[in-house]
């Protein structure tokens, strides 16, 4: 228990020494975004490439998507769940590039 907190401690000064870096006027629009911006959409999973997945995903309201079947990309170091495998439903985060280029920021397994 003891152990828990201090890792509490230690990411909340994580998150806010994060937060006044994004408030910088010189901040860094290539970094990754934080999760908490990301947009959360349900997928299926279809298939694992390199660095890419392809998904099926139904309409994505909040970034005018349609629904589609497609290959996404994986923004540097994201992995998947250990043991996730084509068929699984999927959380994909998606979250924008330096370009403004959606990418998948992480993925969850669907509840
Ligand atoms: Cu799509």
């Amino acid at each position: 228990m003891r152990k828990l907190v201090a890792m509490t401690l230690l990411s909340l000064t994580v998150a806010s020494g994060a937060v006044a870096q994004m408030d910088h006027t010189s901040m860094d629009h290539s970094s990754m975004p934080m999760a908490e911006d990301m947009v959360h959409a349900p997928a299926t999973l279809n298939a694992i490439g390199d660095g890419t997945i392809n998904v099926s995903h139904g309409p994505i309201a909040e970034i005018g998507w349609p629904a589609m079947t497609m290959d996404m990309p994986m923004m540097e170091g994201v992995t998947l769940p250990e043991g996730m495998q084509p068929g699984d439903e999927i959380i994909m985060m998606l979250g924008q590039d330096h370009e403004g280029m959606y990418a998948i920021g992480g993925v969850a397994a669907a509840e």
